[in-house]
């Protein structure tokens, strides 16, 4: 994990040469909260790090950078990497011990969540950050030049049901994740848990309408949309199903295993696993 985390650095330095390489300093938490946004975090240790000439090969990396674990968030990042068949190093960076909070992780992404990556080859041949998964996903599409439709309207298509699960799939059901599962004991009101329990079955309603006569969210085939919106739906499915109701959503449920029939998707939702 040290050995990991000097990557992290050294790989922040690409891009931020301007950080310095002592008196960083490591947060931790003793809670795992995968969903949640504001948990009791504690300074557990502070120390310096220093550079070595055994960083050097990473100071020279050619391959994109990623920084993840494997939740919904996380995954879509993972997947996309291995469907598009870019070169690329993961990094776990486990938000249960805070390492989101690190000085070096922070300037990768100043939103401290995963997941981020830094591409040593941008647009510009220079390395170049992107955080938020579905800039990313636009990010690596267009790099690859795959799973984003190049005709117009089906482009836009894509971008829009994109920023439906960035808006709304994941904010809600994040939400609802965090009310069911983990703050159950916490919130005797069952008015968030109501609230967002509702708004997650509105939003499979949307997706089950738009998924009728369809195999995949756009019409161009599996794109950026279906990576970004099945891991939510896949991982409140295990947890709540039946408080959910999944089974009044047929074609959500056809469409996610279809999309869990794919080697690579497979591959993808394991990187950054949480072991
Ligand atoms: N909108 C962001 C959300 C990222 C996000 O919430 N990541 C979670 C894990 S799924 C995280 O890093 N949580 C750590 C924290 O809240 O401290 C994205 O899609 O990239």
């Amino acid at each position: 994990m040290f050995y990991l985390r000097r990557l992290t650095t050294v790989a922040t330095r690409i891009v931020h040469p301007h950080l310095t390489a002592t008196n960083l300093v490591w947060k931790s938490s003793s809670l795992y909260r995968p969903f949640s946004v504001n948990y009791p975090k504690k300074v557990v240790s502070t120390r310096s790090i220093s550079f070595s000439t055994s960083c050097d090969k990473v100071m020279a990396a050619s391959k994109i950078q990623l920084y993840s674990l494997a939740t919904p968030n996380g995954m879509k990042v993972g997947i996309a990497l291995e469907e598009m068949g870019l070169e690329y190093e993961a990094h776990t960076i486990d938000i249960r011990n805070g390492e989101q909070f690190e000085p070096s992780f922070v300037a990768i992404n100043p939103n401290s969540k995963i997941p981020a990556i830094v591409d040593p080859d941008g647009p510009d041949g220079k390395p170049i950050t992107v955080f938020e998964s579905g800039a990313i996903l636009l990010y690596l599409a267009k790099k690859s030049n795959k799973f984003l439709p190049e005709e117009p309207r089906l482009k836009w298509e894509t971008i829009e049901w994109l920023f439906f699960q960035m808006a709304g799939v994941g904010p809600m059901f994040g939400q609802f994740g965090h009310f069911f599962l983990f703050a159950k004991e916490k919130c005797k009101d069952p008015y968030p848990l109501e609230r967002y329990a509702n708004e997650a079955k509105r939003l499979l309603g949307v997706l089950e309408k738009r998924l009728e006569g369809r195999e995949y969210i756009i019409d161009a085939g599996y794109t950026i949309v279906d990576m970004a919106t099945f891991p939510w739906v896949h991982s409140l499915e295990e947890k709540a199903s039946d408080f959910l109701e999944y089974s009044k959503y047929p074609n959500v449920i056809a469409w996610k295993s279809r999309c869990l029939q794919r080697p690579a998707t497979i591959r993808g939702l394991k990187v950054c696993s949480i072991s």
